[in-house]
């Protein structure tokens, strides 16, 4: 999930993941009762934090990033050894991380509890206000 920087049609700077608007049809599509593990891939110079709604998951760690953490199509290279485990207070069920700056923050959740239409978010308001938000769908096999 790349955290990353645009400018929209009036010239301004604004935050987006994975380069998306809001109005964007999801393309984060968790199936009910999987796993999954998520990479915040910070490229500001300052932390967002990143918030899930109806799903609580626990940080894998983080770790600076650099051009060979990435395969030839964008994709972060995830390898849990290489990871700075999360702070003290950070090991227990969360529902908002700190992604930081320059940093890949791994997280892990079961999609186990609800399925439906949910958002994630940066929480700083006016990131937030401003398209750093994304709808997701958590899918239920019919
Ligand atoms: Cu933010």
């Amino acid at each position: 999930m790349q955290l990353n920087e645009a400018v929209d049609h009036y010239g301004r700077v604004i935050h987006l993941l994975n380069n998306k608007m809001w109005s964007d049809p999801a393309t984060e599509k968790p199936k009910l009762d999987t796993i999954e593990i998520w990479h915040l891939v910070n490229n500001f110079a300052f932390p967002h934090p990143i918030h899930l709604h109806l799903v609580h998951f626990e940080i894998l760690g983080r770790k600076v990033f650099t051009p060979e953490d990435f395969d030839e199509d964008g994709n972060y290279i995830f390898k849990m050894e290489n990871l700075t485990p999360p702070l003290e207070y950070e090991t227990g069920p969360k529902d908002v991380v700190r992604a930081e700056p320059g940093q890949v923050t791994s997280i892990v959740m079961h999609f186990k509890d609800h399925a439906g239409d949910y958002v994630w978010h940066c929480h700083i308001l006016e990131h937030e206000d401003n398209d750093m938000m994304r709808p997701m769908v958590v899918v239920k096999d019919e």
